[in-house]
């Protein structure tokens, strides 16, 4: 059985959604980071830095939520599901994958860290605008290369969509800007039924271990 450790509204969601993208049953495991969950020594064991997304399938613990998913799809995604199945193909993947890890997402995760997440002696508040302009400026890479129309790669929904839109739905979520032409796109993306379910059985896990 496949058990994913996860916390709402995280990025444990790109790997919730795939598998259920994937249609793969599995368990969903939420743990209190606000509590310290994460870093206790069973989930240290899983994760060294005690963070989530972390699967484990069998012998295999994998955490990073790209490379989770990337194993996913290698194992057991059939027909070009998520990921096309030439290295072309794949090479766009990751491309897109990579952009919105490191290009995208920081700057997003560099301002809120210095806002809130970062104990106060760490904070440096005279980063945020620097890091909010690093990401207009990532936005605008990828309105020069998305229209929004169809899918980032090739014509069908694949992993890229969902690390940019679970990346997108976090800044609109914070307030920073998402440009207009990517609205009709968010909305086709969450339109889906496994990113429903996906909402649904993390929310579902949190509530079990809350009280
Ligand atoms: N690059 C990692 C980031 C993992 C990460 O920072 N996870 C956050 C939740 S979104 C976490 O577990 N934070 C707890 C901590 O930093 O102790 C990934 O994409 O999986």
């Amino acid at each position: 059985m496949i058990s994913v450790y996860t916390y709402a509204g995280s990025r444990s969601l790109r790997v919730v959604w795939a598998l259920e993208e994937l249609g793969l049953d599995y368990q969903c495991h939420a743990l209190r980071l606000d509590k310290g969950e994460g870093q206790t020594p069973e989930h240290l064991a899983r994760h060294p830095d005690g963070k989530v997304p972390v699967l484990v399938d069998g012998d295999v613990t994998v955490f990073e939520s790209g490379a989770i998913c990337r194993y996913l799809v290698a194992k057991y995604g059939k027909d070009g599901q998520l990921m096309p199945s030439d290295p072309e193909g794949q090479a766009q993947l990751d491309q897109w994958l990579f952009f919105v890890l490191t290009e995208l997402e920081q700057p997003l995760w560099t301002q809120a860290k210095h806002a809130f997440a970062l104990p106060d002696e760490q904070k440096v508040a005279s980063v945020i605008p620097t890091a909010a302009w690093e990401y207009k400026r990532a936005l605008g890479a990828l309105e020069r290369r998305f229209d929004g129309t169809g899918w980032l790669v090739g014509d069908a929904f694949s992993l890229a969509d969902i690390f940019l839109v679970q990346t997108l739905g976090w800044a609109e979520k914070a307030r920073h800007p998402v440009p207009e032409q990517f609205k009709d796109y968010l909305a086709r993306c969450t339109a889906r039924p496994a990113w429903a379910r996906a909402i649904a059985r993390e929310e579902e896990a949190a509530a079990e271990v809350a009280s």
